[in-house]
């Protein structure tokens, strides 16, 4: 028996080399395996006649010589159903992986600014994308003909100015101006003191809107902002806080300065600087490699001068802001501040992106490197 199996194993390689349609195919495929009346298995019907101790052997060689022709024809078919190509498909290589993203840089910023917040206690809340003046404005010390008003380069809703009953004080009608872009996350500063819960820990961090567009500036960008309210709150409690998120952020060598500044919301306010990541602080470049960045010849430090970076501003909440917040400026007070998130993720150590506007052009190149 294992002879004539042999012998229908030479024959169907030599017809199955004469094949050239599907047609042809699907009459050797019949002739050789059909249930009924196929070759092999009118073979195998002989088996009954076959010794005990062969049975398991000639099964084996019988099996193995089915699935060859299986396979064989399986791998014509292919052929033919191709136009012919002949084909050398794998089928147990590994698949194309689609490509998997990732969050967008500043996705993680902001997830990363929120975290090192939300540890000391901050806790997030949102406020209207498109905001009243009052709360952007007129509550933070400027009212309509303050030239203050002009640095925050305003993108105003075509609408009608309306005057409102305060959310906190049904009695109290007021003029709450033209719908805005938030241009400043201070705006969620008096809708929080509105809420008359305190003590405040609040951070807003937001898309925020100025018409704006350079190297540093873009017409859509976000700022995180901090309030605290309490009583005896002071200078100390918001640079101490200020220093934990730099040191955290930036990395534990960095540290802080506040400048005396002007911000009409604050008093006193300040700007903050970070000492640089490049010159740690000295704001020369002689002992910088030349790669680094450092000016050629030494000098000063191509990055900082003078071994500062601006960061942002803050201070503490002005008694006048309190007040249109309903808080009692006698027994509380509070500070402040508001950075911008692309600012401090272009400054985070280790990234050197001398654009902003690079952040949101979307070309994948850029995006891929994060
Ligand atoms: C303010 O917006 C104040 N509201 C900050 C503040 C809050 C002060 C609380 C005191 C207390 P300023 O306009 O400087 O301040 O903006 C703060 C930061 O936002 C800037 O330092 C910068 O990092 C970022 N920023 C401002 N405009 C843009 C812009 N067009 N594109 C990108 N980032 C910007």
């Amino acid at each position: 028996m294992k002879e004539k199996l042999r012998q229908l194993k030479l024959d169907f390689s030599q017809e199955i080399k004469k094949v050239k349609s599907p047609a042809e195919l699907e009459a050797i495929e019949n002739k050789y395996l059909s249930r009924k009346s196929g070759l092999l298995n009118n073979i195998l019907r002989g088996l009954k006649e076959v010794a005990k101790e062969e049975v398991a052997e000639i099964g084996a060689f019988a099996n193995e010589l089915k699935q060859s022709i299986v396979e064989e024809i399986e791998l014509l078919r292919h052929k033919l159903s191709s136009g012919g190509q002949s084909t050398s498909f794998d089928f147990t290589l590994p698949g194309n992986l689609p490509p998997i993203g990732h969050l967008h840089p500043i996705t993680e910023a902001i997830r990363e600014i929120a975290s090192i917040f939300g540890g000391i206690g901050f806790q997030r809340q949102r406020y209207p994308e498109v905001d009243w003046d009052y709360y952007a404005f007129e509550t933070l010390n400027m009212p309509g003909d303050h030239p203050a008003r002009d640095e925050w380069e305003t993108f105003f809703i075509d609408s009608k100015p309306i005057k409102m009953n305060l959310p906190a004080n049904s009695q109290k009608l007021v003029e709450f101006g033209k719908r805005i872009l938030t241009p400043h996350t201070s705006s969620g500063q008096v809708r929080e003191m509105e809420k008359g819960k305190l003590p405040i820990r609040m951070m807003n961090l937001s898309k925020c809107y100025r018409r704006q567009m350079d190297v540093s500036h873009t017409p859509m960008f976000h700022q995180f902002e901090g309030l605290v309210i309490d009583k005896d709150i002071n200078i100390t409690h918001l640079k101490g806080t200020v220093d934990y998120f730099v040191k955290k952020f930036f990395g534990a060598d960095r540290t802080i300065r506040l400048r005396p500044h002007h911000f009409q919301f604050t008093e006193p306010s300040f700007e903050v600087d970070i000492s640089c990541g490049l010159c740690h602080g000295t704001g020369r470049s002689e002992d910088l490699p030349r790669q680094s960045g450092a000016e050629a010849g030494g000098g000063k430090c191509r990055m900082c001068k003078e071994g500062w970076l601006e960061l942002a501003g803050a201070g503490m909440v002005h008694p006048n802001v309190l007040r249109a917040g309903g808080i009692d400026s006698q027994k509380y007070s509070g500070f402040a501040f508001g950075w911008g998130v692309e600012r401090c993720y272009t400054m985070k150590a280790g990234l050197n992106i001398d654009d902003i506007r690079l952040l949101y052009k979307n070309d994948l190149r850029f995006n891929e490197q994060f």
